[in-house]
């Protein structure tokens, strides 16, 4: 299965994909239902708590959900704590959300084909797919809400007031709470000066470390902290009052995908992040990690490999799926030809590099023998040419015969 650029795909493609969204925006999910209750509220399980969703609201519930605040015994609130950010565990997190994100529209739109499509964001000068005919444009009197032209514009969200729930000591529960709101470019121009560019994408992908120190924003020289974006991309410093890589998206589309709990309210979200997951997908190929490169111990709560993904069921562990994509069953289009010929030929010039005096030995040696046993058939082929001619001039009865105990000799 391979994960296509919005703009490479035909506008029938791209239709078909806003098409799907709309469909599971719009469709109840059959196999789950949010838990709109602690334990606690439901009266250590006695009274149940749980609502239906629609499929699309069902992935903007589960993002919340693993970056909520924790609520603690005796009323109190643990507000540090995230299971799919700032540590370890974002990139395998995303990379099985994106999964199973994938895998409920295909069963929404019995399309076992669909993959998600990415948008490769590097050097891009404004948020390219912020149009009708893509995610929406900005509305003509309103800076923050999408224009009446395009389908979004009558989306209404769910999970955007984490502020308020986690202040109440309630969850989301998937109630409509207004329409989607975003305003790509009038964010904090100090906080994200611009977008990612190639050259930051490569530099971040030179880090061979997966993450260092704590493990947590303020990591240094890590790729996980980097690409995440809480570090200058050049420099691999964390930085607290910038921005960048990942991060820097959500900020300047600057409405619903700027607070991380709600930020999968808007579907450029899922682009965004597939295109995330194939930088993460080029560093597998470039860096080999074996397991042990993914933190066994003292991760940030939840994310050491060995862990399960919160709140995901049935269960996986973080390093299940710190593995290469392929190993997945995915790919993405422009990491398919180079990097499958680049795999395969790789190892070949390796060792061809190893052992070129011997393969310079071996074609001297080659011209060598090839030269000595062109001298000796020359020399062959001239005695049987004379042979041929007193042959020749015997009796023609006897040719058969004699015709063919030449041919044997001469071999
Ligand atoms: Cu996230």
């Amino acid at each position: 299965m391979v994960r296509k650029e919005i703009f490479r795909m035909t506008t029938a493609e791209k239709d078909k994909f806003i098409a799907y969204l709309n469909l599971a925006k719009h469709t109840i999910s059959q196999d789950y239902v949010i838990s709109t209750g602690t334990y606690e509220q439901m009266n250590n399980g006695s009274n149940p708590m749980f609502a239906d969703i629609n499929v699309y609201d069902l992935f903007v519930w589960l993002h919340y959900y693993a970056s909520r605040d924790a609520f603690l015994e005796d009323g109190n609130v643990w507000a540090n704590i995230d299971f799919a950010h700032e540590a370890p565990g974002f990139l395998p997190w995303h990379r099985f959300f994106l999964l199973l994100w994938e895998r409920e529209i295909q069963k929404v739109t019995g399309d076992e084909n669909f993959t998600i499509p990415f948008w490769d964001w590097r050097e891009a000068q404004r948020c390219e797919i912020c149009t009708d005919e893509f995610f929406g444009g900005t509305h003509p009197t309103s800076n923050v809400l999408l224009s009446p032209a395009s389908f979004f514009s009558s989306w209404q969200i769910v999970c955007s007031q984490a502020e308020e729930y986690n202040r109440l000591g309630i969850f989301c529960n998937g109630t409509n709470e207004g329409p989607l709101l975003r305003s790509p470019g009038r964010h904090d121009i100090s906080r994200t000066p611009r977008l990612p560019t190639s050259a930051e994408v490569e530099a971040v992908l030179s880090i061979s470390n997966y993450d260092t120190g704590v493990m947590d924003r303020s990591a240094n020289f890590s790729f996980r902290n980097m690409l995440e974006g809480f570090a200058v991309p050049t420099s691999g410093i964390a930085y607290r009052s910038q921005s960048t890589m990942h991060n820097s998206l959500h900020v300047y589309l600057n409405g619903s995908m700027s607070s991380v709990q709600g930020s999968a309210k808007d579907p450029i979200f899922v682009l965004h992040h597939a295109f995330v997951d194939s930088i993460f997908e080029q560093w597998l190929r470039r860096h080999q990690p074996s397991l042990d490169v993914f933190p066994e111990a003292n991760a940030p709560v939840g994310h050491n490999r060995e862990y399960h993904m919160v709140p995901f069921i049935p269960l996986y562990t973080n390093g299940e799926f710190f593995v290469q994509s392929r190993d997945l069953g995915y790919d993405y289009d422009y990491l398919v030809e180079s990097g499958s010929f680049q795999d395969f030929l790789l190892p070949y010039l390796e060792q061809a590099r190893q052992i070129w005096q011997w393969l310079v030995g071996a074609a001297v040696v080659g011209g060598l023998i090839t030269a000595v046993i062109a001298t000796i058939i020359s020399l062959l082929c001239r005695s049987k040419k004379r042979r041929t001619i007193l042959e020749e001039t015997r009796p023609l009865l006897m040719e058969a015969e004699d015709y063919q105990a030449t041919y044997q000799s001469n071999l």
